[in-house]
């Protein structure tokens, strides 16, 4: 397990070649627009103001850098990492141009930036599968991004709600899909599957840190 020493934020970028250097190992996250992304990446980092959540989705159309310094709890030896936090898909009052320019900006960060380690996909557990999440993770599929899928305010349903949406997700996924990703089911209120989630990006910096610095 590891613990968050520091969580800050760096900048807000229009483009993938806007981005700080790609010097660390990079971890974005991504979902519809109110499916609690913010709120998922305050409670990872301990840090009730550091992405601003708001009920006013679509606002946002950058990539946004914070810079985590986190600690094992083994060695206490620091490690710096990118948190990302990506814009928003599917707000119903988005104009088709700017839908475009969204899909143009994230496919070009999603395939070009070098040191994005893993993709955290958020799918709302409130709901039976939706169809834009679905072909979203298609895409990534299709470019051979490594992600991982959070379900999100688990707070909100009865657990067997969760579990069927889950099932049903998994179902849909497997039309096209040959391996299935890995999942955490996640609350920001109730603070749940934090340990999980920054155990994973723990067990990933480990793994990538050597490759990113050899080259
Ligand atoms: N009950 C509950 N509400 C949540 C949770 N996560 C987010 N929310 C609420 O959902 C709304 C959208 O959250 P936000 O983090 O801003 O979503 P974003 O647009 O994806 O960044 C806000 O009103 C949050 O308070 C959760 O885990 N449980
Ligand atoms: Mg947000």
């Amino acid at each position: 397990m590891m613990h968050i020493k520091k969580a800050t934020y760096i900048i807000s970028s229009p483009s993938f070649e806007k981005c700080p250097a790609p010097d660390k190992p990079e971890y974005a996250f991504i979902g519809r627009s109110n499916v609690g992304k913010s709120s998922l990446i305050n409670m990872l980092c301990n840090n009730d103001k550091l992405a601003k959540t708001s009920n006013t989705p679509g606002k946002t159309q950058m990539i946004n850098h914070f810079e985590i310094m986190s600690a094992s709890n083994s060695d206490n030896e620091n490690i710096k990492w990118y948190l990302v936090d990506l814009p928003g898909y599917g707000f119903a009052k988005t104009s088709q141009s700017s839908r475009r320019r969204w899909e143009q900006m994230i496919e070009n960060y999603l395939r070009k930036r070098e040191n994005l380690t893993n993709v955290f996909v958020l799918i709302d557990a409130r709901h039976s599968p939706q169809k834009l999440d679905i072909n979203f993770i298609n895409k990534l599929v299709l470019w051979q991004i490594p992600y991982t899928i959070i379900f999100t305010k688990t707070d909100k349903e009865k657990q067997s709600v969760v579990s069927k949406n889950v099932k049903l997700f998994f179902e849909s996924l497997r039309k096209t899909l040959q391996f299935l990703p890995q999942y955490f089911l996640s609350s920001a209120v109730k603070k749940t599957g934090r340990e999980k989630i920054l155990d994973l990006i723990e067990e990933m910096n480990f793994d990538t840190t050597e490759d990113l610095f050899i080259r």
